[in-house]
């Protein structure tokens, strides 16, 4: 597994680097997905169970982004996907042009699907437009009902919400009802996936949705 260095970028346009991002993706038929949420929510997790899930079935890219360390990437590769990880020079997200130079890096010709493992963090990450044609967002039990409130720009620049740690239930007091309610009148479009991948609870509609997402995407 190759760990890149990536430097703080200096473009001036970030929404043409992702325009050519999505432009370049979409001739080669993959779908990039940015993964976005708060240290410890369980997006590592969540990445090694959909790879074990869709390997057989799917070319699964990650790029893990992390201000140090390669352990994510490591768990990555492990459950069998191809995997770059990029240090981002103390930058709390990644932007197109650093998730350009890691998607370089790791050869997208032939991958169905690429995760970008966005640096654990609900506020920066949301700012940064990152090429991607879908995003992707986690929120675990333990984090609180409230954070739709807290967080709202992280809600509305989601196609896809991952509601995660389910099997933890019995031990907080998370109001599922409520926080549904929280996110939708953020983002009346946002879909929502109530899972654990702990115990695999949800995981298939999920799934069943990202393949969704990898036809729209070639068939637009
Ligand atoms: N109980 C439970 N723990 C989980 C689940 N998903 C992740 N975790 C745990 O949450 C912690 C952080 O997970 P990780 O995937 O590293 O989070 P990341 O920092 O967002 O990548 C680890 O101890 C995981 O084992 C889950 O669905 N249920
Ligand atoms: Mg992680």
């Amino acid at each position: 597994m190759k760990v890149i260095e990536l430097n703080k970028s200096v473009t001036e346009d970030n929404d043409e680097d992702a325009r050519q991002i999505r432009e370049d993706m979409r001739q080669k038929g993959t779908l990039l997905v940015n993964l976005m949420s708060s240290p410890g929510s369980g997006k590592t997790t969540l990445l090694t169970r959909i790879v074990s899930d869709m390997k057989d079935r799917l070319n699964i890219g990650i790029l893990e982004a992390d201000i140090a360390s390669d352990v994510d990437a490591i768990r990555a590769e492990q459950a069998g996907a191809r995997v770059i990880q990029a240090h981002t020079d103390g930058m709390c997200h990644m932007d197109a042009l650093m998730t350009k130079k890691a998607m370089d890096e790791m050869g997208a010709e032939g991958m169905d699907l690429i995760f970008l493992e966005n640096v654990g963090n609900l506020i920066c990450p949301a700012e940064f437009d990152t090429g991607a044609g879908c995003n992707l967002m986690i929120l675990s039990l333990p984090e609180g009902d409230d954070k739709p409130l807290k967080y709202p720009l992280m809600f509305q620049v989601s196609d896809g919400l991952v509601i995660t740690k389910t099997d933890t239930a019995p031990y907080f007091d998370f109001d599922m009802k409520a926080c549904r309610e929280r996110v939708l009148a953020l983002n009346p479009d946002i879909r929502i996936f109530p899972v654990s991948a702990r115990t695999g609870e949800g995981m298939d509609e999920l799934e069943a949705w990202l393949e969704e997402k990898i036809a729209d995407w070639r068939n637009k």
